[in-house]
């Protein structure tokens, strides 16, 4: 089906412009963003028929808005989700007082040992809402969700960004911050 199809498309732009550039024989600038035509061309050349107007169309329907293309159309870039390491210009902010990581239960144990890393990720990815974390644990297994005391981060020093598309970003939790709900 049609959108079976532009599923896999998109799962194969996240990778090739958050981990795996070179899976499309491209580079990335410094800032993560990739050349449309350059990347267009490498995505035939594996076979997979992407043009511009279908690439577009990904960018505007992607249900988390997972990327960006520049105003004048000619680079994209994923908002967020890097293991390779780029510099998105992420804006520090604020973040309300509670924020929510959704994980699978599973990984408890080890991440109340070892608090929150960001494992294959430039950062630990937090979300602001409890519903949106229980999907995010979904991706892993029987979800469960931690609630992070962002406020008491915050005075501790840590930093906190929001990527274009709303996730929180922050480096390593340690697991005092972190509680079980
Ligand atoms: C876990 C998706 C054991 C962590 C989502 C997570 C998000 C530990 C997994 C974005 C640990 C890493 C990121 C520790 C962390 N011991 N496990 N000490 N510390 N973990 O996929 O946060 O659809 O790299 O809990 O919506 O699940 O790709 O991170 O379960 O925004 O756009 O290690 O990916 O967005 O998994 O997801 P991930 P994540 P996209």
């Amino acid at each position: 089906s049609k959108n079976n199809k532009w599923k896999k498309m998109s799962v194969f732009l996240s990778l090739v412009l958050r981990h795996q550039p070179d899976a499309a024989g491209i580079t990335l600038d410094e800032h993560g963003w990739a050349d449309v035509e350059e990347l267009i061309e490498g995505f035939q050349k594996t076979g997979r028929p992407l043009d511009l107007e279908m690439l577009k169309e990904i960018v505007r329907t992607d249900e988390k808005g997972r990327y960006r293309m520049s105003e004048d159309g000619t680079l994209i870039r994923a908002n967020q989700g890097h293991s390779i390491p780029v510099d998105v210009e992420l804006k520090e902010t604020k973040p309300p007082k509670v924020l929510y990581h959704g994980t699978a239960e599973r990984f408890l144990p080890s991440i109340m040992a070892q608090g929150l890393k960001s494992m294959s990720r430039l950062y630990v990815h937090l979300s602001g809402d409890y519903e949106t974390a229980v999907k995010v644990g979904k991706r892993h297994g029987k979800p469960v969700v931690l609630s992070v005391d962002t406020e008491r981060m915050t005075r501790d020093g840590a930093v906190f960004y929001q990527s274009e598309n709303g996730v929180w970003l922050t480096r390593p939790v340690e697991s005092k911050y972190l509680e079980v709900m």
